[in-house]
C-alpha cells in the first residue's frame, strides 16, 4: 500500500465516504488534517468576540490566532487561524455563518500540507459541490477598484448570483434568472459588437459553432441565455455541462471541474461602465467565449485531458498547467490560411482586446510549450504577449500530447530533501512511464485516473 496521503478537504464527507475500495490510494488525511482561516472583519467593538462565541457553540478549537489591518479595506482587521481537526465537521457552515450573518470575508488556507501529500481532488462529479464556497476573488464582496464597488443596485445583483451559486448542488436544474433591463442593455452591445468582429476575428471552429447557439439556445441581442438551456445543449454535443459558480476558482478546483466535463460558469454580467473589457469571467465571457469551443467534439475531449492532468497533481505542475491554459484556451491565436484568428475565450468576449490582440500593438511569439508555462502574465489588462499556433489543432495536439520526454519541465525545480522513498518515486518515476501519448497518463504522480461516463466518478489507480 502506498504511504501516500491524500489532502483533506475536511468538509462536508457525505460523499467521500462513499465507496471508496481498498486498493485506490490510502486516506488517512482526517487524523491529521489542520485548517487555517483568514477572515476579515469591520473594525468595532465585540466584532472579534461574536466570532468567538460562533467558535465555541460549535466546538470549533482554535489553535493559533494573529490579527493585522486589511490591506484591502482600511476599516477591516484581518484575522488568521487555525483549527484543529475536530472543527473539520462543523466548518462549511460557520464559514457560511461567518460570511453571510456576520458579513465576513473568509479565505480557506489549505491544510497542513505534508510533504508527501497529494492533494485532495474530487473523485466524484457530486464532490464538485465542495469548491462552491472557495472562491478566489469577488464573488458577493467586490474590492474597492471593481467598477461595480459604488454601485449598490449591482453589488445586490452579484449576491443574488453568489446565493444561487452557493447553494447549487450537481443534479439540480440550474435557476432560471430574469434579467433587469440594464443587464439586458449591457449584453446587447457586448453580443452586438463582438458578433461583428468574429467574421474576421475568430478562428473557423466559433464562426461554425455560433449559428447553433443562435438557433438552439437562443443566443441573440435582446436575449441573455439561460444557463440551464445552455447546459442541455453542450450536453447533447459534446457531455458537457454548465454549473453556476458565484466567481473566481482556483486553478486546481476550475481545471479539477473539467475532468468531470463540468464547466464552472458564472451567471452575473459584467458592470455596465465597462463592457468591452473586464478582468474577471462574467456571463458574456463564458457563454460567448468559451461556450462555443466546449461544444466542439475535440475541444471537449482535449478539456476533459487538462483536466484529468490536474487531478491531484503538484502545487507546481498545476500553476503550470494553468499557464499554458491561460496562454492557449483563454488567450490563444492561431494561423487559418494567410490570416491570424483568436480561438481564445478571453479573446472572444472582449471586444476591446479582440480588436487589440490582432493590431501591430502585442508582442506575437510561436506556440512553444516549454516557454509558454514559465511565462508570467497579467489578468487585468490586455495581454502584452500571445502565443500563436500554427493552427487551431496544433495548439490542441501540442498540449495534449505532452508526454514524459516533454515533461521535465512540468516538474518541480527542487527535490525536497527530506522526503520518503515513496515519495521521491513520485517525482523520478515519470521517465519510466510508458508513454501512451495521452497528457493524463503522465502526470508526476504515483496512480493514474481514469474517468468512467457512467457512474461519473473517478477511478483511481494505485501504482506503487
Ligand atoms: N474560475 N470561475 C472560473 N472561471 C474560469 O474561467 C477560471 C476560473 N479559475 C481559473 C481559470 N479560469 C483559468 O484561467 C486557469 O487558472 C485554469
Ligand atoms: N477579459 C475578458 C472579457 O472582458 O470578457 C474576460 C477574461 C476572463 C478570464
Ligand atoms: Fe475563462
Amino acid at each position: 500500500m502506498s504511504a501516500v496521503v491524500l489532502e483533506n478537504r475536511g468538509l462536508d464527507r457525505k460523499f467521500s465516504d462513499f465507496g471508496q475500495e481498498t486498493r485506490y490510494i490510502e486516506d488517512n488525511s482526517s487524523q491529521n488534517s489542520a485548517i487555517s482561516l483568514i477572515f476579515s472583519l469591520k473594525e468595532e467593538v465585540g466584532a472579534l468576540a461574536k466570532v468567538l462565541r460562533l467558535f465555541e457553540e460549535n466546538d470549533i478549537n482554535l489553535t493559533h490566532i494573529e490579527s493585522r489591518p486589511s490591506r484591502l479595506n482600511k476599516d477591516e482587521y484581518e484575522f488568521f487561524t487555525h483549527l484543529d481537526e475536530r472543527s473539520v465537521p462543523a466548518l462549511s457552515s460557520i464559514i457560511q455563518i461567518l460570511r453571510h450573518d456576520i458579513g465576513a470575508t473568509v479565505h480557506e488556507l489549505s491544510r497542513d500540507k505534508k510533504k508527501d501529500t497529494v492533494p485532495w481532488f474530487p473523485r466524484t462529479i457530486q464532490e464538485l459541490d465542495r469548491f462552491a464556497n472557495q472562491i478566489l476573488s469577488y464573488g458577493a464582496e467586490l474590492d474597492a477598484d471593481h467598477p461595480g464597488f459604488k454601485d449598490p443596485v449591482y453589488r445586490a445583483r452579484r449576491k443574488y448570483f453568489a446565493d444561487i451559486a452557493y447553494n447549487y448542488c450537481h443534479g439540480q436544474p440550474i435557476p432560471q434568472v430574469e434579467y433587469t433591463e440594464e443587464e439586458k442593455e449591457t449584453w446587447g452591445m457586448v453580443f452586438r459588437t463582438l458578433k461583428s468582429l468574429y467574421k474576421t476575428h475568430a478562428c473557423h471552429e466559433h464562426n461554425h459553432i455560433f449559428p447553433l447557439l443562435e438557433k438552439y439556445c437562443s443566443f441573440r441581442e435582446d436575449n441573455i441565455p439561460q444557463l440551464e438551456d445552455v447546459s442541455q445543449f453542450l450536453q447533447t454535443c459534446t457531455g458537457f455541462r454548465l454549473r453556476p459558480v458565484a466567481g473566481l476558482l482556483s486553478s486546481r478546483d476550475f481545471l479539477g471541474g473539467l475532468a468531470f466535463r463540468v464547466f464552472h460558469c458564472t451567471q452575473y454580467i459584467r458592470h455596465r461602465s465597462k463592457p468591452m473589457y473586464t478582468p474577471e469571467p462574467d456571463i458574456c465571457h463564458e457563454l460567448l467565449g468559451h461556450v462555443p469551443l466546449f461544444s466542439d467534439r475535440s475541444f471537449a475531449q482535449f478539456s476533459q485531458e487538462i483536466g484529468l492532468a490536474s487531478l491531484g497533481a503538484p502545487d507546481e505542475y498545476i500553476e503550470k498547467l494553468a499557464t499554458i491554459y491561460w496562454f492557449t484556451v483563454e488567450f490563444g491565436l492561431c494561423k487559418q490560411g494567410d490570416s491570424i484568428k483568436a480561438y481564445g475565450a478571453g479573446l472572444l468576449s472582449s471586444f476591446g482586446e479582440l480588436q487589440y490582440c490582432l493590431s501591430d500593438k502585442p508582442k506575437l511569439l510561436p506556440l512553444e510549450l516549454e516557454k509558454m508555462a514559465v511565462q508570467p502574465y497579467t489578468i487585468t489588462e490586455f495581454q502584452p504577449l500571445y502565443y500563436v499556433a500554427e493552427s487551431f489543432s496544433d495548439a490542441k495536439e501540442k498540449v495534449s500530447s505532452l508526454h514524459c520526454r516533454s515533461l521535465t519541465f512540468l516538474q518541480p525545480h527542487r527535490i525536497p530533501p527530506a522526503i520518503p522513498r515513496t515519495t521521491f518515486r513520485l517525482w523520478t518515476l515519470v521517465d519510466d512511464v510508458t508513454p501512451r501519448g495521452n497528457f493524463a497518463a503522465t502526470i508526476p504522480r504515483p496512480f493514474s485516473v481514469h474517468y468512467d461516463p457512467y457512474t461519473q466518478r473517478i477511478e483511481v489507480l494505485d501504482n506503487t
